[in-house]
């Protein structure tokens, strides 16, 4: 019942007439060990979100892009 508690969930609850279950803002995913928790994605690990990337850095909800040196981020793709 997302009415209560959320539903026990970390991030979103949502529920149809049959069923609730758990979701996670942008940036998280559901945790393997729970599904209640939102954990945070690697966009490193996953090498479709940093193409441009010389160095990723994951953080917390999202992740970052350091350059090597001489360049420098493009503002329109950041
Ligand atoms: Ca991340």
């Amino acid at each position: 019942d997302c009415n209560h508690d959320n539903g026990g969930c970390d991030h979103e609850c949502e529920e149809d007439k049959y069923d609730e279950w758990c979701s996670c803002r942008e940036g998280f995913k559901i945790s393997t060990d729970d599904w209640r928790k939102c954990v945070d994605i690697d966009e490193c690990e996953d090498n479709t979100h940093h193409e441009d990337c010389h160095t990723c850095v994951n953080a917390e909800g999202n992740y970052t892009c350091r350059c090597r040196y001489g360049y420098e981020l493009d503002p329109i793709t950041e």
